[in-house]
């Protein structure tokens, strides 16, 4: 089990070792347009996480960075947007709606204010060093819909009121109880047309989260499985919110106890004392105290990391450790997060900024007169097989405006995922083989399309076999 996974492995290592190169032909004078440039590629992938009050933002946030940073209760919490970022040492500042920037101290619980009063601060940035925030950075931000505080405004001027592109989130992570509401539905497409205000751009993609999924339909001890329930929910509400690029089941709780290794071998010996125990005496254990044999601390510490779905459901599963942990893992609903968040977010994140460098580098060229053997190098970087995933990508963007529903694309998707292998191809020959058979196949699919996003598709994916038929050829 990863964390969220970068985009394609090698491609802003390619990327950088291109500005290498260039640094080198140019020596010095390559210095501050190259640096430039680099920073922007570097930038990590912004996602936002967004929802009504309550809904577990903060708690997903926490088991995306690996780490109980931002607090979670069962009251209105969060109150001011914050940013979690991948730094050493870890700390926390403030950041003024001024624009300076105030050191405040980060406690085991988070960032605390102190002194700086709430009202004269834009936004919170904590920096930890956790190897899940390397690729990205996350936003934990106030609970949207709330009459009572301004917490909710806070948040939606924050989150669209950027002003620089660079700034817009990449993606964001929209939770939602059991229903898409009116006003919810309205935040989404906000956030959408900000997002795609450059023409540039495609929009952000926008996940849509059915939060508390281990809570769904009744709550753990109804006769429905929740989560199971939440699943098929989240499916039918893909398909009547055509806005969501997708939407998934999540227990941010379970992701939460998962991710920021908060269960210890007692806990687990305590769920598999409750195996024998009957449903009734544990729903209302609250109430009735614990079964004998666990202490009522132990029982609530339980409760509180695996809520009564991980009494219920979990007992089955707690022989060992690491069986536990793999089934929380499984019925949390990351593993389906993290699937997504690569395809539909990193690759596509990444592609962008990789292209951005190059049209940087390009334009560099030009305007500072760069010799023609770096040029040269430029030129024909762009057309390397290392920066092909960018051509998959546009041509993708390109049939996704102009042919919705295009066979090409669900093909231009699988292709985002950097592990793909034709299916039953058992040897590398094999895949090699059945690689370039598809590239020929796609290669006349170019020859008899009907319009010019689709031959341009077909060509692309026929290179993308091409490439990975002879990338297998090598691996043999
Ligand atoms: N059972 C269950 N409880 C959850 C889940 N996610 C969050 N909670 C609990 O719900 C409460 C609210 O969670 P938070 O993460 O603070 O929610 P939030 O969306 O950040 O809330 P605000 O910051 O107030 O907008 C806490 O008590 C969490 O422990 C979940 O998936 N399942
Ligand atoms: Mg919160």
């Amino acid at each position: 089990m990863g964390h969220i996974p970068g985009g394609h492995p090698k491609l802003r290592s390619d990327a950088e070792e291109l500005l290498m190169k260039v640094e080198s032909l140019l020596g010095l004078s390559a210095g501050p347009a190259v640096e430039r440039l680099r920073n922007a590629l570097q930038r990590p992938v912004v996602i936002v996480v967004a929802g009504r009050v309550n809904t577990g933002k903060s708690t997903l946030v926490n088991s995306l960075i690996s780490v109980k940073l931002a607090p979670t209760s069962a009251q209105e919490t969060t109150s001011l947007v914050c940013c979690y970022a991948y730094s050493a040492p870890a700390r926390a500042e403030a950041v003024l709606r001024s624009a300076e920037v105030v050191p405040i101290p980060l406690g085991p619980s988070g960032p605390a204010l102190e002194d700086v009063s709430k009202e004269t601060v834009d936004y919170l940035r904590v920096y930890v060093q956790a190897a899940a925030l390397q690729p990205v950075t996350i936003i934990d931000t106030p609970g949207l819909g709330s009459a009572m505080t301004n917490n909710s405004a806070r948040s939606e001027s924050w989150i669209l009121g950027k002003s620089d592109m660079q700034d817009v989130p990449d993606a964001m992570l929209y939770l939602v109880r059991d229903n898409f509401r009116p006003d919810d539905a309205d935040f989404i497409a906000r956030f959408r047309a900000h997002s795609g205000r450059d023409r540039e751009r495609e929009t952000a993609p926008v996940i849509g989260l059915v939060a508390h999924a281990d809570n769904h339909a009744g709550g753990a001890w109804h006769n429905v499985e929740p989560v199971d329930t939440a699943k098929a929910d989240a499916v039918k509400l893909a398909g009547e919110t055509p806005q969501l690029d997708a939407v998934l089941p999540i227990s941010a709780l379970l992701a939460e106890t998962v991710r920021t290794g908060a269960l210890r071998e007692r806990d687990v010996r305590n769920l598999r004392f409750l195996t024998g125990c009957d449903d009734t005496r544990l729903q209302f254990a609250e109430y009735l105290g614990p079964p004998d044999g666990v202490t009522t601390e132990d029982f609530r510490r339980l409760l509180a990391l695996v809520g009564p779905y991980g009494i219920r459901y979990g007992r089955e599963h707690a022989g060992s450790a690491a069986q536990l942990m793999d089934w929380l893992y499984e019925r949390s609903g990351l593993a389906g997060l993290e699937e997504i968040l690569q395809i539909r977010v990193m690759v596509p994140a990444e592609c962008a900024r990789v292209e951005e460098m190059l049209s940087g580098l390009t334009a560099a060229a030009r305007s500072l007169a760069w010799p023609p053997q770096v040029r040269a190098l430029i030129e024909s970087a762009r057309h390397a097989p290392a920066f092909h995933r960018l051509q998959e990508e546009s041509a993708l963007a390109l049939l996704r405006e102009s042919a919705p529903g295009h066979e090409f694309i669900a093909v231009l998707e699988d292709l985002r995922q950097p592990d793909w292998r034709p299916p039953a191809s058992t040897s590398a020959a094999q895949w090699s083989d059945s690689c370039l058979q598809l590239a020929s196949r796609y290669q006349a699919k170019a020859g008899t399309a009907k319009t010019g996003a689709e031959a341009r598709a077909a060509r692309v994916i026929a290179r993308s076999f091409l490439i990975r038929s002879s990338e297998a050829r090598t691996s043999a």
